[in-house]
């Protein structure tokens, strides 16, 4: 490693407003924000649980999400792969773990590519032994 650091895809984060959080919420019904620290000034992540209906099907999403979306919007989630849960958690470490317009746009992606496979079936392609 040259011990440069990676520069950034695109613009650097934004902190995403109020009104862009509640934007998100009222359209992606299935996402919650979770406040960590008393007074409220702590991280702050977007989470979401994603059920499949098999293992391979939540690796399966995995993989699409990081080869089509994570790598290209240079945005990474905290996940948590068991069985078939696939559980998500999104904010900004160049941020001190606040939200950004990247999380909300990652959230966004990856409810997309949830629809785009199946909300949660199995693979098609996958051939049992
Ligand atoms: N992913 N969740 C998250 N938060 C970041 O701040 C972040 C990232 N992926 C890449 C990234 N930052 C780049 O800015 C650095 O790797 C250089």
């Amino acid at each position: 490693m040259t011990g440069k650091s990676i520069p950034r895809v695109g613009n650097p984060p934004k902190k995403a407003t109020k009104t862009e959080e509640n934007l998100l919420l009222s359209e992606l019904k299935q996402w919650e924000i979770i406040e960590h620290g008393a007074q409220g000034n702590g991280r702050r992540e977007l989470h979401r649980i994603y059920e499949f209906k098999t293992f391979e099907a939540a690796f399966q999403f995995m993989s699409a999400a990081a080869t089509r979306i994570i790598s290209a919007q240079d945005h990474h989630p905290r996940w948590e792969n068991m069985y078939k849960r696939v559980e998500v958690w999104l904010s900004t470490f160049d941020m001190e773990d606040q939200i950004s317009d990247r999380d909300l746009k990652l959230a966004r992606s990856l409810e997309q590519l949830w629809e785009e496979l199946g909300k949660g079936s199995p693979p098609q392609d996958l051939i049992r032994n």
